[in-house]
């Protein structure tokens, strides 16, 4: 079969059957998991129509009430995954604490916790801009049947066995890792299908973008000031361009595409940035190692960090190897 026409359905499956002694836990995991993108597709599509039906805490014309879209995305993946009876625990940007999903039923002994970010850069929904769930996937540390504790999900990046993204953008896509590459899949929305759209997907190794937010650029430390600087030095292929969406799963998306790198620095007035290591750094650098690129937080590999708290937040750069390796070291004279 073309490798275009497979649907992630079947890509699920195949992929399955790669592993030998898989018992199909992470196969449903991935298909609960598109199933709850799709349902958050249709509601993100529908978020322009909020002003004709209601906004967030009124009653729309239905007599329901209108909910944040963030809230929703929450609750649509959360419930998702606890009908399907998939995981032993969730943990989300969403929540100030996870959630165990325990019985001493025998089928319902999983061994998989999920965290996630429900609904990433969800400011950029009031003005039609892209936003994403990003999701990450850990096997536990405590016994399997009985109750998750917060050392199941303080691992560290290293120990995901699958994390992805879903970006609702001009075309809805999923993009995931079991770590044997980066796949992407887009909906076809006419039949509610995922098509595998951009097979083993990979950072080219150098590239001509520099995403980050610049209105900080006066609260950055001095090497991320002096790289920006060289980003825009017209010298070899430089200046760069400068792209920021503000929606980290739209940005990274493009860079992988095309080459580049993003940055969310400490600042004066940040001291570890803003990105949550837990729901944002940790899935976004599985995936940029999977596909060729580089993540750091500052001094060292992202997914060498060992969680201390669920909302963490950590200094992040990532992309295009060179680049990134170019970056730190301007990082390196400062220290
Ligand atoms: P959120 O989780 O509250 O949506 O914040 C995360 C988002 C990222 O998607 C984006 O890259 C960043 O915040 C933008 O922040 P800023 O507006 O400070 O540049
Ligand atoms: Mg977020």
């Amino acid at each position: 079969m073309n490798k275009k026409n497979k649907t992630l359905g079947e890509f699920i499956i195949e992929n399955q059957a790669a592993f030998q002694y898989s018992s199909g836990e992470l196969s449903k995991l991935i298909n609960a998991i598109r199933l709850a993108a799709k349902v958050v597709n249709h509601e993100v599509n529908k978020a322009g129509l909020v002003d004709i039906l209601g906004t967030a805490g009124e009653m729309n014309i239905q007599g329901e009430n209108q909910q944040k879209l963030d809230v929703l995305a929450n609750e649509k993946f959360i419930q998702t995954l606890k009908n399907r009876e998939i995981v032993c625990g969730i943990a989300s940007e969403e929540e100030d604490d996870f959630i165990s999903i325990n019985s001493n039923d025998e089928k319902h002994r999983n061994k998989y916790v999920v965290l996630i970010d429900p609904l990433d850069g969800s400011t950029n929904i009031d003005v039609n801009v892209s936003v994403g769930t990003i999701f990450s996937v850990y096997r536990r540390i405590t016994p399997v049947g009985t109750p998750v504790t917060l050392e199941d999900f303080l691992q560290p990046g290293k120990n995901q066995v699958a994390a992805g993204y879903i970006i609702y953008g001009t075309s809805t896509m999923l993009v995931y890792t079991t770590g044997h590459g980066v796949n992407g899949f887009t909906l076809n929305p006419a039949i509610g299908t995922f098509y595998l759209s951009h097979p083993d997907m990979q950072f080219p190794e150098s590239g001509k973008i520099y995403s980050v937010n610049e209105g900080n650029y006066i609260h950055f430390h001095q090497g991320v000031k002096d790289y920006i600087k060289y980003c825009q030095k017209e010298e070899g292929d430089r200046p760069y361009t400068s792209r920021y969406i503000g929606s980290l799963v739209s940005d990274f998306h493009r860079n992988m595409i095309k080459g580049g790198i993003y940055m969310y620095p400490k600042s004066s007035i940040t001291e570890n940035g803003k990105l949550r290591l837990l729901y944002e750094c940790n899935p976004m650098a599985f995936l940029a190692e999977q596909a060729n690129g580089l993540a750091i937080g500052g001094r060292s590999r992202i997914l060498d960090v060992k969680p201390e708290e669920l909302h963490q937040r950590i200094p992040f750069f990532c992309g295009s190897r060179k680049m990134v390796e170019k970056l730190q070291e301007f990082l390196q004279k400062y220290q």
